[in-house]
């Protein structure tokens, strides 16, 4: 720790950096998703007694019992911890009163009118607040917008008559978990982390030092809390402009796919995105907003965002569109149709569905009188307009679609099949690249 940090400790202080020192600090995560599962066995393996705190009592017994059932994290990982007695869960808030640090890691939604639904948060906090006690740390990791941390958390934990920086310490550290990603993982993805003061900060990047291999301390929660917004908002923006590329090229009659592809080869200065049939997921969809939310009131329309929102949001229409002009050129209406979408996971390789476009184009097919059926290997079921669709055998229900929409590109599909069984075929994603064939439809 820094000369200036370790003379500016308070008692308290320097208690909790002992005992992170010696891990005998007891360790709490709060919502065990995709972000705070991995984090407390990371936590837990660098050798931190750890509890999670889950209000879904089917999550809390399922970790008790050695299982996880979040796909990055294996249940081998989560059987041993739990078996060493170095990880449990429980779904009530007392035991925050025996924790030395608390890592909240709640989800951060929009409401239907696009603003912050911050009610998990308040929860948290308020039952944090309850239990705060001296030489507590208290991390904040959901997404949300700058000034959160100290405007809305601060003052809660402060109602206890303790005083941050000094009694209990406060900081904002910014989740980037990438689900289904191979190559990085919680312990490898450098953790950008900011407090209320500098001993926070410093407590808390001592504390990830012993878990995360990378940690980057930023003067302020403010800036931590921005750094997540701009990554997010940067991807939702690129992701937009390269949308209303592929509606021009579609226009001009230019392969958008060849020209990405040829752009991509310049060394410097560019980042390939790709058009797609809209923006899936709980964070690149959601996380812009809570910027464009608090911009606004700062008195800065975020016109960049809300017009990327904009275009990502039209795309599902314009894939509908494409499946009913490529109908309509072999003289079959889409009233009727058969059409069979291929994949509806966000993204490939996932088993979310959230915000997916796939749930847009099947919603909008079924009121233009198509007839939808999907397969998709990660996702066994989806909730379409109250009805229930199972994923169907890809080989029977390529073989018997009017159309086969290839939505989501997992990697695990067998597409000579699709392309040697199926009539038509658009591609929203280039999964059929290199292929020519006049049955193949390209965004
Ligand atoms: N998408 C496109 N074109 C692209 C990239 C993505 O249409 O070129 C679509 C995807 O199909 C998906 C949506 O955008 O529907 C979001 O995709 P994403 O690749 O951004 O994946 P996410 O939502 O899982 O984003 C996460 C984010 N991680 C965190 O917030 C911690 C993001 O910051 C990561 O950069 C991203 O994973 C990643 O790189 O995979």
């Amino acid at each position: 720790m820094s000369g200036t940090a370790i003379n500016a400790l308070s008692k308290a202080g320097q208690q909790l950096r002992d005992k992170i020192l010696c891990r005998t600090a007891r360790a709490g995560v709060m919502g065990l998703g995709y972000v705070g599962l991995p984090l407390a066995v990371e936590l837990a393996e660098a050798g931190f007694q750890v509890t999670g705190i889950e209000v879904a009592r089917d999550k809390v017994a399922e970790i008790n019992a050695g299982r996880s059932y979040v796909r990055d994290v294996p249940s081998e990982r989560v059987e041993r911890l739990v078996r060493e007695g170095r990880l449990r869960a429980v779904s009530s808030y007392e035991v925050l009163a025996e924790l030395d640090t608390v890592n909240i890691c709640v989800p951060t939604p929009l409401r239907k009118t696009k603003d912050p639904d911050m009610s998990y948060i308040a929860q948290a906090c308020q039952a944090v607040a309850q239990y705060l006690h001296p030489g507590m740390l208290v991390i904040l990791e959901s997404t949300t917008y700058p000034g959160t941390t100290e405007e809305f958390v601060l003052p809660m934990l402060e109602t206890q008559g303790l005083k941050v920086g000094e009694d209990f310490f406060l900081c904002f550290s910014p989740e980037r978990v990438d689900p289904g990603n191979p190559h990085y993982n919680t312990r490898n993805i450098p953790k950008v982390v900011g407090g209320c003061t500098p001993a926070c900060t410093e407590l808390a990047t001592l504390f990830y030092s012993q878990a995360v291999q990378k940690v980057v301390p930023v003067s302020s929660t403010r800036v931590a809390e921005m750094v997540k917004l701009l990554e997010n908002t940067f991807r939702m923006i690129n992701i937009g402009l390269v949308n209303e590329i592929a509606l021009m090229c579609d226009r001009m009659g230019i392969d958008v796919w060849e020209v990405i592809d040829a752009a991509a080869t310049k060394p410097f200065g560019f980042m390939a995105f790709y058009p797609g049939p809209g923006l899936g997921g709980h964070c690149i969809p959601v996380d812009p907003f809570y910027l464009s939310w608090k911009s606004k009131q700062a008195g800065i329309e975020a016109r960049f965002i809300e017009l990327a929102g904009y275009i990502n949001g039209q795309m599902p229409l314009f894939v509908v569109e494409k499946i009913q002009n490529a109908l309509n050129d072999r003289y079959k209406p889409l009233r009727g149709a058969h059409i069979h979408l291929l994949g509806v996971a966000y993204k490939r390789d996932v088993d979310d569905v959230r915000e997916s476009p796939a749930l847009d184009i099947a919603h909008l097919l079924k009121k233009r009188g198509a007839y939808v059926t999907y397969s998709d290997p990660y996702v066994p079921r989806i909730e379409l307009d109250g009805e229930e669709l199972q994923s169907q055998d890809l080989e029977a229900a390529v073989s018997a679609a009017d159309c086969v929409v290839i939505v989501t590109d997992h990697t695990t599909v067998d597409y000579q099949l699709v392309l040697e069984r199926a009539k038509l075929i658009v591609d929203t994603r280039n999964a059929l690249r290199g292929h020519k064939s006049d049955k193949i439809v390209r965004l």
